[in-house]
């Protein structure tokens, strides 16, 4: 899912006249909209006024999820299945975790207090807006005893202030039953992080990731790339793209887990990865569609909404934005198909025209890093595997996945399991991406 939260959206006009540096804050409306205006001159007037307001609501809390079919996977024999799950669902898993509750009530928000969800929402702002993430900390609903403060820390964003940079030992960290709005002005497109900063060893591992993207001002320019979408404002289209799809890598450490939901102490320097996971899903979680998190229809995935599933048209440019924020190193493949790194870290592989762009089958992502990843989906062809979608025609199947197998594979065992998904590609029967990650009932 995303989460796009925007008044209008910045003309080039309003770029020039109200951007960078502008000081007034307009009056915005609950929604984040503008007061609408009946002349040119009230129009202008907005306009001057300064950047987009975009925001978001989260709430920090506890719960819990299935990060595998316990059905089908090698137990880790006395720590998961979690036998406290079943309490609360089809889950086996013990977790900390973000929630979406933009536009919730504050007795709805209250509601969702043990109902955090893992990855994060992915959040999707424009360079030069003014962004405001409030967070409120709902508290633990398992370990009431534990006191823990939250926050949002903007993970490699550059000149971040620090009072709104969520480390705790600098700046804010939010109490149980309180709130606090974060603040930044995204001046750099690309594809960034936010976690929990507080006791950071323990939340991030518990489950406190989430992916962020910021949009370029370039966006919108058709003639250097047909759909006018871009990672970055690149000056030649090569960073242009038809659809695009995150990825956040972490694994999971089910001691650690087990032993928060059962009130006992971890060493967290024991930390060996029981699961790897793309999104907070393990193979073959990963090709489920995504989900709406607030509905018990989505059953064991209710918690991990988030697809990981590519789906493009033959011939079409894919952007796969990859970040970590697990403790272990990952190397993504995509056999077949070459994949060209144009970023890391938010960082374009370029200065000025001369370009850099590494091209290979797979990609290395370290802890706390990101990569920009570009690749054009090959012709379709029937003599090679793949299937029939019912809606959109026929595909061809790859698959993306971690080649440490250990880290594709659930627990050890055999066969895949955990860091693995697939790209479908189509011969042409899909509709446009409207927003990151969509991809049609594929
Ligand atoms: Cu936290």
């Amino acid at each position: 899912m995303s989460e796009h939260n925007q008044g209008r959206r910045l003309s080039r006009r309003a770029l020039l006249l109200g951007g960078v540096g502008a000081a007034t804050v307009y009056a915005m409306t609950p929604g984040g909209g503008r007061p609408s205006g009946g002349s040119q001159a009230l129009q202008d007037a907005q306009l001057v006024a300064g950047p987009v307001q975009q925001s978001v609501h989260l709430a920090a809390t506890d719960g819990w999820v299935s990060i595998a079919d316990p059905a089908v996977t090698r137990p880790v024999t006395g720590f998961w299945p979690d036998p406290y799950g079943a309490a609360h669902g089809p889950f086996d898993l013990y977790v900390f975790g973000f929630r979406n509750v933009t536009g919730l009530t504050a007795a709805q928000i209250s509601a969702q207090r043990g109902k955090a969800q893992i990855s994060a929402p992915q959040l999707v702002f424009d360079e030069g807006s003014e962004v405001r993430i409030t967070l409120t900390n709902l508290g633990l609903s398992q370990r009431p005893d534990l006191v823990d403060g939250h926050t949002v820390h903007w993970h490699g964003f550059v000149n971040a202030v620090p009072l709104f940079d969520g480390v705790p030992e600098l700046s804010i960290s939010v109490p149980i039953g309180r709130d606090f709005t974060y603040f930044y002005r995204p001046h750099d497109a690309g594809t960034y992080m936010y976690h929990c900063h507080f006791e950071d060893v323990e939340h991030v591992q518990m489950g406190m990731t989430g992916m962020l993207f910021v949009r370029p001002a370039q966006n919108g320019n058709t003639t250097l790339y047909r759909s006018g979408k871009y990672a970055y404002n690149d000056g030649d289209g090569s960073t242009g793209y038809d659809r695009e799809f995150g990825f956040m890598l972490t694994e999971v450490f089910v001691e650690g887990h087990y032993r928060d939901a059962h009130i006992q102490t971890t060493d967290w320097t024991d930390f060996r990865a029981s699961f790897a996971a793309l999104n907070g899903r393990t193979w073959p979680d990963t090709l489920a569609p995504g989900g709406d998190p607030m509905s018990a229809a989505a059953g064991r995935l209710q918690y991990q909404p988030i697809t990981s599933l590519v789906t493009a048209n033959a011939g079409e440019r894919v952007l796969l934005r990859l970040a970590s924020l697990g403790y272990d190193s990952h190397t993504m493949t995509l056999d077949a198909i070459p994949l060209t790194v144009v970023a890391k870290d938010a960082v374009p592989l370029r200065h000025g025209s001369v370009i850099n762009y590494l091209t290979s089958n797979s990609v290395e992502v370290a802890p706390g890093e990101s990569r920009d990843v570009i690749f054009t989906a090959p012709a379709y062809s029937a003599a090679l595997p793949g299937g029939t979608d019912p809606q959109h025609g026929p595909y061809n199947t790859y698959l993306l996945y971690d080649r440490a197998l250990h880290d594709a594979g659930n627990a050890g065992g055999p066969g895949l399991g955990g860091m693995a998904t697939e790209i479908r590609v189509f011969a042409g029967g899909l509709p446009a991406q409207a927003d990151p990650q969509t991809t049609p009932n594929a």
